[in-house]
């Protein structure tokens, strides 16, 4: 028996009698293919991964429209094995809308970016939440316009750089960070609110504990849901890919604070 980092591993001659598990059989049944474009580090494929395996998990395949903004992200909404639409910047929610409201039995969510739906359509969701929409919105938020080169957006962080606040940004002059979950959660209409991230294995987890609540709630018709997740741009902050995790850590989510922030009591 030997020590390998804290390990006890038994030498044997035989082969496995498990067959060994190539990383690509990790990959989620809705994903159909097992490589992307994304950058190394990037965390939006971690919080897609999560929110697919609800969706499959919760049994609404066949009956799930995807709706997709613009940005990194957007590259799944070609290999996945769920309906997609695609929108408009920013306007995801109001398509979403009109999918649910054709057709009631339907299970809809939305993939975003902080850029897609802060910036670009900021009234969409919000007007989506007031209305009590029975769909889930979920943004990936990174506080960069990622896909097109790593610029300010509404949620970027005071002192973050960027390529346009390369000294950090500053609230005198690029005013200050929206907290797009806060807002939402006291909206009427809006009845699951949560903010995850995945910049660590058990924020993972708990992301996908608060997708698969926000899923719920719309399943069982309580209304808007609404679910934002840090996910890493190791490319648009300038940081080393193995530095994103805890720089997410110790500066977006110091600001944007993960937790649950509105849950309606369950009939
Ligand atoms: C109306 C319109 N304006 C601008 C663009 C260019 N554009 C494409 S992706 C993108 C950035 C999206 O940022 P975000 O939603 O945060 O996604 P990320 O790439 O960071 O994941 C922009 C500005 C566009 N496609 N359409
Ligand atoms: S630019 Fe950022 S968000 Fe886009 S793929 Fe690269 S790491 Fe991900
Ligand atoms: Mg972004």
């Amino acid at each position: 028996m030997t020590e390998h980092d804290g390990l006890n591993i038994v030498p044997t001659g035989r082969p496995p009698s498990i067959p060994a598990t190539l990383v690509r059989d990790f990959t989620p049944d809705l994903i159909d293919v097992g490589t992307h474009h994304l950058c190394p580090g990037c965390g939006e494929p971690v919080a897609m991964r999560a929110a697919l395996e609800v969706i499959a998990e919760l049994g609404v395949v066949q009956r799930t429209v995807g709706v997709f903004g613009i940005g990194c992200y957007t590259a799944f909404s070609n290999n996945l094995d769920v309906e997609v639409l695609q929108a408009l910047h920013g306007r995801a929610p109001s398509l979403a809308t009109g999918v649910k409201r054709a057709k009631p039995g339907t299970f809809v969510f939305t993939v975003q970016g902080d850029g897609d739906m802060v910036n670009e359509g900021l009234q969409e969701v919000i007007h989506t939440a007031a209305r009590g929409e029975n769909v889930t919105c979920i943004m990936l938020n990174n506080g960069v316009f990622g896909e097109t080169g790593g610029h300010m957006t509404a949620t970027t962080v005071i002192g973050q750089r960027t390529k346009n606040t390369l000294e950090g940004r500053n609230a005198e002059d690029h005013g200050n960070p929206i907290l797009l979950a806060n807002m939402i959660a006291g909206l009427d209409g809006s009845a699951y609110v949560a903010r995850g991230a995945v910049n660590n294995a058990h924020n993972v987890a708990l992301t996908k504990q608060m997708i698969t609540a926000a899923f719920e709630s719309q399943i069982a018709r309580r209304g808007f849901s609404f679910v934002e997740i840090l996910t890493m741009c190791p490319t648009g902050w300038f940081v080393e890919t193995t530095e994103a995790p805890a720089y997410l850590g110790d500066n977006l989510a110091a600001v944007h604070q993960i937790g649950v922030l509105k849950e309606l009591a369950r009939a």
